[in-house]
């Protein structure tokens, strides 16, 4: 017999289809097997659309669909319980008549987390739960971070000379990617739901903040300007993305942009952290500059850090990269010129 963990591995593989298209929703697969051979398969592939369950079952082709009660359901996550924009698939499995379920892990979602297995059990079925449980954990981190611990998955990203400078001295713009990197930086864009810049690198460097060199969404925008001090004539308010101004004095609502007032009475990056879960936003790529990112690493709040070395270049004096703490490399990656060091938390 094949084991579970085989079809749990494809279940994986079909949910990684949806990437990109189902945020904030989490990536699902499912497969149907019939005494070791797979008689359907699906993935959750548009936010609001079919779950993967719904689609694995509508796959099996009609000469296989007598065999659905005899067949075991895998599927990545926990099936829901509850109505959403589409209905329950524990409801599905029942009314199917499937004898056997094996589920990667529970779904941590409020009105599911729990009540899709009791729906099973109750009806009879019989459930295995955990099967390559961290793997299935892990391919939607943002998902259970957002509801486990009610804070977005935060990735900090700089580039920096081989003598780790970010920035010239002065207000000069210093040009340390190279059109590779700058591209995998376009992606890292596209894969997180928003991307923030303190109020001097908007001012400064008048980044677009898009995605505009890769194929993927644009993440949301997300600013610092306490004071609204920024000029509106800069790329970030060109209207054409959606894009959040946090600041001390107003929530008002201007078409695409949206201005999110802060507390000022405690840290700014607890603020941040708590708007962006009231927001519903499930990640952040912090891009800059670099207090904004030390401010980060200060309070020991962030996830991944990912850092640009642009090997070829150095510069006598300029402004130091941050510096950072609590971090153990988890690998590195050589691009032309440039090396990528990717760093998680050392305790993680
Ligand atoms: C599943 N299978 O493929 C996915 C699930 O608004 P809805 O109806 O799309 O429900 C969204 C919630 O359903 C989402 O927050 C998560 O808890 C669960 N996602 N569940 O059974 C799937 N994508
Ligand atoms: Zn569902």
């Amino acid at each position: 017999m094949i084991p579970h963990e085989t079809y749990m591995y494809r279940c994986l593989e079909l949910a990684r289809l949806g990437a990109g298209h189902v945020a904030p929703n989490p990536m699902v697969g499912s497969v149907l097997v019939y005494n070791d051979r797979i008689i359907g398969e699906g993935y959750h592939q548009l936010y609001g659309k079919a779950h993967a369950e719904v689609n694995c079952i509508a796959s099996v082709r009609p000469e296989d669909e007598h065999l659905i009660p005899q067949s075991i359901l895998y599927v990545s996550l926990e099936p829901c319980a509850h109505h959403g924009k589409t209905p329950p698939c524990a409801d599905l499995v029942v009314t199917k008549g499937i004898p056997r379920i094996v589920v990667g892990c529970r779904d941590p979602f409020p009105q599911v987390n729990g009540k899709g297995i009791e729906k099973l059990l109750a009806a009879g079925i019989e459930v295995t739960l955990g099967v390559k449980e961290k793997e299935c954990i892990d391919l939607n981190k943002r998902f259970f971070l957002f509801h486990t611990r009610h804070r977005p998955f935060i990735v900090l990203k700089w580039a920096q000379t081989a003598g780790g400078r970010i920035a010239g001295l002065g207000d000069s713009r210093l040009l340390i990617s190279n059109e590779i990197t700058n591209r995998l930086v376009h992606k890292w864009r596209s894969e997180e739901a928003s991307i923030l810049v303190g109020p001097r690198t908007a001012l400064l460097d008048d980044p677009a903040l898009t995605a505009r060199l890769w194929t993927g969404p644009n993440p949301i925008r997300l600013v610092i300007d306490k004071d609204l001090q920024l000029p509106p004539d800069l790329k970030l308010f060109d209207k054409t993305v959606p894009t959040i101004v946090f600041n001390n004095h107003r929530h008002e609502t201007q078409g695409p942009v949206q201005y999110y007032q802060l507390a000022t009475d405690s840290s700014l990056i607890q603020q941040l952290v708590l708007a962006l879960h009231h927001l519903k936003i499930q990640s952040v790529l912090v891009e800059g500059g670099a207090r904004l990112l030390q401010s980060f690493i200060d309070e020991d709040c962030w996830d991944e850090v990912r850092v640009i070395t642009n090997d070829d270049l150095d510069i006598a004096s300029g402004l130091p990269a941050p510096q950072l703490k609590h971090a153990r490399l988890v690998s590195r990656e050589s691009l032309l010129s440039d090396s990528i060091h990717y760093y998680v938390h050392h305790n993680d």
